[in-house]
């Protein structure tokens, strides 16, 4: 994933922090992770033998390239194919490589807050598939969609892969759905990415490994508050926790301070105090089953067209169509 970051304005980041860290109990939002540091970190996080996710869903896109890539197409006119946080693209290039193989005519849309993501990525792409045509698209994924929707007269696939959306809660997974729902014409297709529930030690794993790469992924949150906001933050005095509730299929991640203590934020004019084993809660990292996939597709006005699958049944790409 991509600095998602660069362009919500800092009051936004000093607003939700100031809520955040006065509010009970208290919270920051994950989408503060990605700053510099927090890309870096979330691409070693990928290539961690824990962090089944990203394997699992390059393995299903390998597996069955062919008939993704089949559905996709509709007829000579092409069709466009959109990203929605594009990153570095590397499952993405299995596609492309494939519908260029085959002469299938499209166009390939990246969609990315962060330019200097989509610098890379397009010229990344002009050295390995010289034949894929590349319109990257800078800004948020919704005002870039709606620019894209009213100069658009070809079928259009959305692609959102990673499981992303697991980083909602369902009724904010249902308004994300619904508004990407809106945007689509009925012959339009949305390929997204969901991780599923498994043996709750995997996933738990997952997000504990040995290493403790998501230990520091996690307290960059703090570091971040540090560097950019003036706080001083003893990133020691604090441990990452994470939970897994198998019932609800939520995987949560906390920071717990060790200790009493007082923290100053000197860009927010803010101290804050926290009791030994207060917690901050930071991510929610949602597992789904077809149950719960076709329930959410449903309240946001669509239906799951084809499911594809790895081997362990991990992880799950669906097709949606309105
Ligand atoms: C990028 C949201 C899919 O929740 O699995 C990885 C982020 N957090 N390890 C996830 C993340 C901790 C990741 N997503």
């Amino acid at each position: 994933m991509q600095q998602k970051t660069t362009l919500i304005s800092t009051s936004q980041f000093h607003k939700d922090v100031y809520k955040g860290l006065t509010d009970f109990p208290k919270h920051l939002s994950s989408k503060y992770f990605y700053d510099e540091k927090g890309d870096k970190l979330f691409q070693e996080i990928m290539d961690m033998p824990e962090y089944y996710l990203t394997n699992s869903e390059y393995k299903i896109l390998d597996k069955f390239k062919d008939e993704i890539c089949r559905a996709f197409f509709k007829d000579s006119k092409g069709f466009d194919l959109i990203e929605l946080g594009a990153g570095d693209g590397k499952k993405t290039k299995i596609l492309l490589r494939q519908l260029a193989a085959e002469e299938i005519p499209f166009q390939y849309v990246p969609i990315d807050i962060s330019q200097n993501a989509l610098n890379e990525l397009e010229e990344s792409i002009s050295n390995e598939l010289p034949s894929v045509n590349v319109m990257p698209l800078q800004g948020t994924y919704f005002e870039t969609l709606e620019q894209l929707c009213t100069m658009q007269h070809k079928r259009k696939v959305i692609m959102f892969l990673g499981s992303n959306i697991g980083n909602l809660l369902h009724p904010q997974a249902v308004e994300f759905l619904r508004s990407i729902q809106e945007l689509m014409n009925e012959d339009d297709l949305f390929f997204i990415g969901f991780d599923q529930k498994k043996d709750p030690q995997t996933i738990l794993n997952a997000y504990n490994d040995a290493a403790g790469i998501t230990e520091r992924f996690n307290k960059n949150l703090l570091a971040r508050i540090n560097s950019e906001l003036g706080a001083n933050f003893d990133l020691d005095k604090f441990i990452h926790w994470e939970v897994y509730d198998p019932e609800t299929g939520t995987a949560k991640s906390y920071l717990v301070s060790k200790e009493n203590q007082t923290i100053h934020i000197n860009g927010l004019d803010l101290t804050v105090t926290f009791n030994a084993w207060e917690t901050i809660h930071t991510e929610i990292s949602q597992k789904y089953d077809d149950n719960i996939v076709s329930w959410l597709a449903d309240k946001a006005g669509m239906q799951i067209s084809r499911i594809f699958t790895d081997e362990n049944k991990f992880y799950k790409n669906y097709i949606l169509k309105k």
